[in-house]
């Protein structure tokens, strides 16, 4: 482990041969816990069941109202703010869905070593708060304003480089009105839960969730781009090490299924009963609307349309999908498959990295359906 610590490079580290779960994984894992993929039903991720992740610990915040949040660098009128401040703005609720740039590490071969999700890590919640433009706008943004650069209150080391947690936006995005990027106090009504960044946030609809910086303290604008270690060492996609790599920015679209039937308790392999059934999950992109869910039932070799629900206002949030399928004894493989508006959709194989990011290839859901005749 000290080792480790050590090392440089990318944020996660390739395995050692075909090295199994190590227990830094497993430690990773259970304090930062996916979405049970039942809960794909609700609309809104009930409290609790929305993934959480956290880099270092979640700061102890027992009494926000002392919390400040300050607004400096290349302003004119450097702000600072507490939660009542904030209050008083214009506020917007926004329905989000949100999913780490993590999600489908672990399916990767070989696996990074590093937060070792499946397909889990994602949830969908209303969010509320103070447009980022407007508190921009009252500070006054500079002529020569590059980037904007949040900070978190949690600190901690991370491939022995100490930090505050730290990420930027390029200035258009965070001056974006379509959508707003908020700074946010509450979750579905209610403030913020500690491990989603109570008192304070940033909620920037359609990135993955690296860029959603919580227990957000402080807001920068400079005049350059910002070269912190979240930003240009971690969440880079390279094949190599020594590669700057491409920044990991908007969500890709991905469609995930309700799990049908009943699990089995260790493998979580489906059971379902001969006959027919409906099949239903969501789907979302944060490049643009998905415009389009296919769904097979014979490990990807042929695909049906599915039925795709409208967005009912939340271009941001995940759609519900249907499609009927008719269960017939013996084993299948079911998958979803979504595509944006802009023609980006899931491979059937995924795309590799070292960090282990955006990895969208399309779920297999191995599902078994016992036969009738042989209960006798
Ligand atoms: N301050 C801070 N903000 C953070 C993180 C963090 O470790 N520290 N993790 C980020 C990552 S990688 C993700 S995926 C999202 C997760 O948000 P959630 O836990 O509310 O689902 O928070 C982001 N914001
Ligand atoms: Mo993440």
């Amino acid at each position: 482990m000290g080792a480790r610590l050590g090392d440089a490079g990318g944020p996660a580290r390739p395995p050692v041969s075909d090295e199994a779960i190590g227990r830094d994984e497993l430690a990773l894992a259970t304090r930062n816990h996916g979405l049970p993929l039942e809960a794909l039903r609700y609309d809104l991720t009930p409290p609790g069941l929305h993934y959480v992740l956290t880099h270092y610990d979640i700061p102890y915040v027992p009494d926000t109202s002392s919390w400040q949040l300050t607004l400096n660098g290349r302003v004119r009128r450097p702000l600072r703010l507490d939660l009542t401040d904030l209050r008083a703005f214009p506020q917007v609720t926004t329905r989000v869905t949100l999913e780490c740039a993590g999600n489908g590490r672990a399916l990767l071969s070989p696996r990074p070593v590093s937060q070792p999700w499946l397909v889990e890590a994602v949830g969908t919640a209303e969010w509320t708060g103070v447009p980022l433009r407007l508190l921009l706008e009252r500070a006054g943004v500079a002529g020569d304003a590059a980037e904007v650069v949040f900070t978190g209150a949690d600190h901690g080391v991370e491939r022995g480089v100490e930090q505050d947690y730290r990420r930027a936006l390029p200035l258009d995005v965070a001056l974006g009105d379509e959508p707003d990027v908020l700074v946010v106090h509450a979750m579905n009504g209610a403030p913020l839960a500690p491990q989603h960044g109570r008192p304070l946030r940033l909620v920037v609809p359609g990135w993955y969730g690296m860029a959603q910086v919580k227990w957000l303290r402080e807001i920068t604008v400079v005049d350059e781009p910002f070269t912190g270690f979240q930003q240009t060492v971690a969440y880079r996609l390279r094949q190599q090490p020594e590669e700057a790599g491409e920044p990991v920015t908007r969500i890709l679209p991905r469609a995930l299924l309700v799990p049908p039937g009943f699990p089995d308790f260790m493998s979580r392999t489906r059971v379902v009963a001969p006959g027919p059934l409906t099949l239903e999950g969501r789907a979302w992109s944060g490049h643009a609307p998905v415009t389009r869910v296919e769904v097979s039932a014979d490990d990807g070799r042929t695909w049906r349309q599915a039925e795709l629900a409208p967005d009912g206002g939340h271009p941001w949030a995940w759609r519900r999908w249907r499609s009927p399928w008719t269960a017939t004894p013996g084993e299948h493989v079911l998958s979803a498959r979504a595509t944006d508006a802009e023609g980006h959709t899931q491979p059937l194989a995924a795309r590799w990295n070292r960090g282990g990011f955006a990895n969208n290839q399309v779920q297999r859901v191995r599902v078994v359906c016992p036969d009738p005749a042989d209960n006798g």
